[in-house]
């Protein structure tokens, strides 16, 4: 950890916002003052508050904050909403022709809603998952490429009270029935496929596989034509989106539900094997999503939001589809990548659009960096005025890059700390407020009471490194994991006795009162801003035939951030040459198969053993040197058979 605290601290720039952009943002420093001070004053008010002020309430609540049964806390319990309705409905009278999203396709293919056609669209749609058997309650698997039908399918989930389950388009046939059954669920929406830099990526297919196997839960299969590949359907179980919305109303009363009513359930990696449903609620997690794009976003009604994740991610639920909505913003959806048809691509549809304000990862940044400034420097980027980054720390060049080529030296550069399981951002830079230091997401939000602790849980101050926890608990934060309340509290609050929610990673807080995040702590691993726990990796290579042990680790990567290295241990004897290179393919594609291409290891070592201690824990700090190339300097004196280093090294 000192290592990276030592090379953190000699960032020393700062930049004040520019004199325009203090001018434009809603949130002045007064303003900021003043919250801050409220929130410090009665932190469940303050809350409390904006609640009232920001959300439509069917029936206001009486009680902000339960914590009867600490830490399963519940927000708004007796008060009564619906949060498409606070998406959509709500701007009908006063925005019923403004845009709500502008799509635009792999192939270029482009498609306007505004919010009256959205409204309409949702409803015909939540009209036909309740004619489809969906009620209030039952789980709805979402396995969808980023088109609007996927934020369609989310937001009628919620008019109809049914929970939503969006599993990532890039996630195997495997790791989707192992979420579809976790989950129960009723049904999965999905297409026949999805278009990705020029080729049709099949979804249903995997569909089919998952449901060969298993999944009994599932009883409709609804498939939207996409690419109109051939795709198989069984009768009495598969039905097209167009066929079952045919004679649909546009209109459908939303179900007022209590705020606490679960609205989603994503999953996500941990440190152990199996990935957990981060279950959230409705008015909580509906009140900072929206927050969060007027605060870091400080979006009006003349912005173009573009938010690059996809809906498979939280930062696709809270930026993509419900965040912005409920601000009654015009969004952007992108369904291609950055680099086709060639490395302008981003710029290109940030131009057409005339995109304001842009959010997009780390390493979508350093990727696009490598192709030299002379590319964006061919598109008209002026509109632009508020540029967001999410999902890893962001290194300073890459910051300074992002502020100068893309940002003409004037965007602010909002660095976003959160998580799926806080719902929204938590450690966050105000635009028009808060002098940004390039890696330092700066400061926690007002309500959002962060700190950084030592191993006993006291407050530690500058300069030294400790784990990031929140005192107080917060509207968005998960209700539980589903199904295992236990687990979240082991995963979330026992290692402080309860006293705080322990995010998972290293952090330091510097003399300003700046959070600079190290990195995780835990067994799991950030590849191209993506959470993948080791253990997972593990498992799903140990399941082949051929593997008796496996470790994985991270290695450093420039533009993913981290790669996902593995030490493997066959069942049979230890490959060469050609046999070797073979394994190594074949384990590869076997990882993409058992959890998806993320997934899959850049480098694959096979040795007769893992270095292990005599009691059998598998050191793997020392398998983190290896992986880097570096000289082993630590003492592996406790280690059961050093020779196995070597080999390691050399394989
Ligand atoms: C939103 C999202 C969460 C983990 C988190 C942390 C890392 C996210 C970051 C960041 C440094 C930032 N992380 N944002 N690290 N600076 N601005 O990414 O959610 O997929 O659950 O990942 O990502 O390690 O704990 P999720």
């Amino acid at each position: 950890m000192s290592n990276n605290i030592e090379s953190i601290l000699t960032e020393t720039r700062v930049f004040e916002p520019s004199a325009a952009i203090k001018q434009q943002a809603g949130i002045n420093a007064d303003k900021l003052a003043a919250m801050y001070a409220k929130a410090e004053q009665d932190h469940v008010g303050f809350w409390a508050d904006l609640a009232k002020e920001k959300l439509s309430w069917h029936k206001p609540f009486t009680q902000a904050l339960d914590d009867s049964k600490a830490p399963l806390y519940r927000w708004f319990s007796d008060g009564e909403l619906n949060v498409s309705y606070n998406c959509i409905d709500r701007h009908l009278d006063t925005k019923s022709d403004k845009l709500a999203i502008i799509f635009e396709g792999d192939k270029g293919d482009v498609h306007h809603y505004t919010y009256q056609e959205l409204h309409d669209e949702v409803c015909r749609f939540a009209n036909t998952l309740k004619t489809q058997g969906i009620k209030q309650g039952d789980r709805v698997i979402i396995y969808m490429p980023m088109i609007p039908q996927a934020v369609i399918a989310m937001q009628a989930c919620a008019r109809v009270g049914a929970i939503h389950s969006v599993v990532f388009g890039g996630f195997s046939a495997e790791a989707l029935k192992d979420r579809v059954e976790n989950a129960a669920a009723k049904m999965i929406i999905t297409t026949d496929g999805g278009l990705r830099g020029g080729k049709a990526i099949p979804l249903k297919g995997a569909v089919d596989q998952a449901l060969a196997k298993g999944c009994d839960s599932v009883k409709k299969v609804i498939v939207y034509q996409r690419t109109k590949q051939d795709v198989p359907m069984q009768a009495g179980r598969d039905i097209w989106w167009h066929e079952a919305e045919a004679g649909m109303s546009n209109y459908h009363d939303p179900v007022m539900l209590p705020a606490d009513h679960p609205l989603f359930l994503l999953y996500t990696s941990g440190s152990t094997g199996t990935p957990k449903g981060v279950q959230h609620g409705s008015g909580g997690y509906l009140l900072n999503a929206m927050l969060t794009n007027e605060w870091m976003f400080d979006l009006n009604d003349q912005d173009v939001f573009w938010c690059t994740a996809d809906v498979g991610w939280i930062t696709g639920h809270s930026y993509v589809a419900y965040g912005p909505l409920a601000m009654g913003a015009t969004i952007v959806m992108f369904e291609g990548v950055p680099t086709y048809p060639d490395a302008g691509r981003f710029w290109q549809v940030c131009q057409d659009h005339g995109v304001t304000v842009f959010y997009t990862a780390p390493t979508a940044i350093r990727a696009l960096m490598k192709f030299g400034k002379d590319i964006p420097a061919q598109y008209d980027l002026s509109k632009l005025r508020i540029l967001g980054t999410v999902g890893e720390p962001i290194n300073p060049e890459a910051w300074m890059w992002y502020h100068e080529v893309i940002g003409r030296g004037e965007c602010p550069i909002i660095d976003t700390w959160w998580q799926t399981e806080t719902g929204a951002h938590m450690i966050a830079p105000f635009p028009g407020v808060t002098p940004l230091k390039p890696g330092s997401c700066t400061r926690p939000l007002p309500g959002i009471d962060a700190i950084v602790v030592d191993e006993e849980g006291n407050e530690i101050g500058n300069n030294s490194g400790g784990y990031l926890v929140v005192r107080k608990p917060w509207p968005s934060m998960l209700q539980t994991v589903w199904g295992d309340d236990q687990r979240y509290i082991d995963t979330y609050y026992a290692k402080f006795n309860n006293k705080y929610y322990v995010v998972g990673d290293s952090a330091h807080k510097d003399a300003d009162g700046y959070i600079w995040i190290l990195g995780r702590i835990d067994d799991v691993l950030n590849v191209s801003g993506h959470r993948l726990g080791t253990m997972e990796i593990e498992s799903a290579l140990v399941a082949h035939p051929k593997v008796a042990e496996a470790a994985v680790v991270g290695k450093p990567h420039d533009v993913k951030g981290e790669s996902v290295f593995a030490f493997v241990v066959l069942n049979t004897d230890l490959p060469a040459g050609a046999e070797r290179d073979a394994m190594v393919n074949e384990l590869r594609n076997w990882v993409a198969q058992e959890i998806g291409p993320i997934a899959k290891p850049d480098d694959i070592r096979f040795g007769t053993n893992l270095p292990k201690t005599r009691s059998g824990k598998i050191m793997r700090r020392l398998l983190r040197t290896i992986a880097k190339g570096e000289e082993i300097t630590q003492d592996t004196s406790t280690l059961e058979d050093p020779s196995i280093l070597k080999q390691l090294q050399q394989a």
